[in-house]
């Protein structure tokens, strides 16, 4: 048996060197709530195909890291109570007590590289949480990109995290981080987070020539592509500014802790903003999975 399961469908695209894309999981079991949280993963998936791009959603069936959900697992996954979120060191307790889970981006990126796939897109990424000097909490997902050589697009970080300590974080680990059409780095919810990053990319073919160089130069980390929402899309500043500060306090006085936080502020956000956020979240995936497509094309017509 092998530990990993990968669909057909993405199996036939890797090999002929087709445009694939890797989606996560934790997206839709924690991220965003019922139903839309199955919406979003259905129309990702058809969003893809209709553009010729094969999509490979990841996650965790019954202990088995599948890279290819079909739409029954899709759905399954979306809808159990019980599922838990897994990022890499998850994995192999996930494996052995036979969970359901969703994949972080950390994980995601794991299973896609295992599965030869290049391109991987998110929403947003996890990073260094506020009062990271007393908590030590950061996520996970930074080790994993200094280790994993594909792309990952995002809209930056969230602002729930400590972006200037994120950016920090990604230069000592080595990750190289660009910007599409920008070098104003994006606050996920919010165009322009008030970070500057060095360098910004305005075409999917420089994307993938930045990847390429990283191969011939032996380096294994992922190329972060940086994504902003259009600011006519956008959440408005002033009003996440305010709803950080409640959303904060909250996870304080309910002592929420490790991986429970990114979940917890997401939904407190949503319920804050009276769903506008959500929609914002969801404007920014789509983006991210649009230009993910692209880029995809690109690595495959090298
Ligand atoms: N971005 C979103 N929604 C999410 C996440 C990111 O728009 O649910 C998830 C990703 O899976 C990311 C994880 O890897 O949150 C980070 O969690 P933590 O901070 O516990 O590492
Ligand atoms: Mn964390």
């Amino acid at each position: 048996m092998s530990s990993i399961r990968i669909s057909d469908e993405v199996r036939e695209a890797v090999a002929a060197g087709r445009p694939v894309l890797a989606l996560e999981s934790t997206i839709f079991t924690h991220g965003l709530p019922r139903p839309r949280n199955l919406q979003v993963a259905t129309e990702s998936e058809a969003q893809l195909r209709a553009s010729g791009v094969t999509p490979a959603t990841i996650g965790v069936v019954a202990g088995e890291l599948v890279v290819g959900l079909s739409s029954a697992e899709i759905e399954l996954l979306s809808n159990d109570d019980s599922v838990v979120k897994a990022s890499i060191r998850d994995l192999p307790i996930a494996a052995a007590k036979q969970l359901n889970a969703g994949t972080t981006v950390a994980a995601t990126a794991y299973a896609a590289h295992a599965a030869g796939i290049k391109v991987f897109s998110t929403g947003g990424l996890g990073g260094v949480h506020q009062g990271a000097a007393q908590t030590f909490d950061e996520s996970a997902d930074l080790g994993a990109l200094a280790t994993l050589p594909i792309v990952v697009v995002s809209a930056g970080v969230k602002s729930i995290l400590d972006i200037g300590l994120t950016l920090e974080r990604l230069e000592t680990l080595n990750v190289p981080v660009v910007g599409w059409k920008t070098t104003d780095y994006p606050g996920f919810y919010i165009t322009d987070s008030g970070f500057d990053i060095e360098y910004s990319v305005d075409s999917t073919d420089e994307i993938a020539s930045i990847a390429a160089s990283r191969d011939e130069l032996g380096l294994a980390s992922t190329v972060l592509v940086a994504n902003p929402i259009p600011a006519e899309k956008q959440l408005s500043p002033e009003k996440l500014e305010q709803v950080l500060v409640s959303a904060h306090a909250a996870a304080a006085d309910a002592n929420i802790v490790g991986h429970d936080t990114t979940p917890f502020l997401l939904d407190y956000i949503q319920r804050a903003t009276g769903g506008e956020s959500l929609e914002v979240n969801i404007d920014v995936y789509r983006n991210n999975v649009a230009l993910g497509a692209e880029i995809a094309r690109s690595i495959s017509a090298r």
